[in-house]
């Protein structure tokens, strides 16, 4: 891993949307194709490289239904140069060999969470199987995975993938720390230097993103550490103190100022997709 002050400049990623509120809950949340086109196109302008999407069917409810993630691969890489990343997470409810089949939609990226951890109330079901065929894959497709960090035991676990599976498409390593949700790693920056303190050497790059009231202080952490960051609705719902997301890009805003008062400005699409070595699938 390079040390902190030789990393230039900030991969910041957007998650608009996750699988977890509502539309009636929260109407700013992009969920039908047109909105979340329109928040890619805001996002990248406003200093996102890449976006990690979860999908929504015609009753604002998640979905892992083919021609929904076909749709949204398609609008976005259409509208935008942003990286473009199915969570292959989905819901907690989804089945294993349904969240499979996200690689179908033929994304640039894909997220694959490295173990199982409590999620909340509920459980998010991770198991070493899943994981293998679903990193065999993504190999298979040249398709690049983001390694999601729920736990300290997920870095563990990462370590373990690239000794029985060798190294994604491209090369290069990047994963996310998703600090703060409830049962799971704290998010804090206690806890997030310890994940990365334990990092393997294959790993080039990562970020992390903050549940909720974490969201800033992670934002802090990462940038201090030469980590990247993921910011979005999917992970916090408020501005500040009181006040509500009305956009998502407003989250990227205040993400790429920091960064670029940090001095590691954001990274543009074009360094970004080098930094993951993605294949170029686009089609403008
Ligand atoms: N919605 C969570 C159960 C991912 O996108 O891969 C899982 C999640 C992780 O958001
Ligand atoms: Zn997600």
């Amino acid at each position: 891993m390079s040390p902190a002050r030789s990393v230039a400049s900030t991969l910041i990623t957007v998650a608009p949307t996750g699988a977890e509120s509502a539309k009636a809950d929260v109407p700013a949340l992009p969920t039908t194709p047109e909105e979340l086109v329109e928040t890619a196109v805001a996002c990248e302008r406003a200093g996102a490289a890449l976006i990690h999407i979860h999908v929504r069917d015609r009753e604002h409810q998640p979905t892992l239904e083919p021609a929904f993630l076909k749709e949204a691969v398609d609008g976005v890489r259409e509208a935008t140069d942003l990286v473009v990343q199915l969570s292959t997470g989905g819901a907690i409810t989804d089945p294993l060999e349904k969240r499979l089949t996200v690689l179908d939609a033929d994304p640039d990226s894909c997220s694959l969470t490295c173990g199982t951890t409590n999620f909340g109330d509920g459980v998010f079901l991770n198991p070493w199987g899943f994981m293998v065929d679903l990193y065999r894959q993504a190999q298979e497709r040249e398709i690049v995975p983001e390694f999601e960090l729920f736990e300290l035991g997920h870095v563990h676990a990462l370590r373990r993938l690239i000794d029985e599976c060798g190294l994604p498409f491209g090369g290069k390593v990047h994963v996310d720390f998703v600090t703060g949700v409830p049962g799971s790693m704290p998010g804090t920056p206690q806890a997030l230097l310890a994940g990365v303190a334990m990092l393997p050497p294959e790993v080039t790059s990562w970020s992390a993103t903050g549940i909720g009231r974490a969201h800033l202080p992670i934002v802090a952490a990462a940038l201090s550490a030469g980590g990247h960051l993921r910011v979005g609705m999917e992970d916090n719902l408020m501005y500040a103190r009181g006040r509500a997301v009305v956009h998502n890009s407003e989250l990227v805003a205040r993400a790429a100022e920091l960064a670029t008062l940090m001095q590691r400005p954001p990274m543009t699409t074009t360094e970004a997709r080098e930094a993951l070595s993605v294949k170029d699938r686009r089609t403008r």
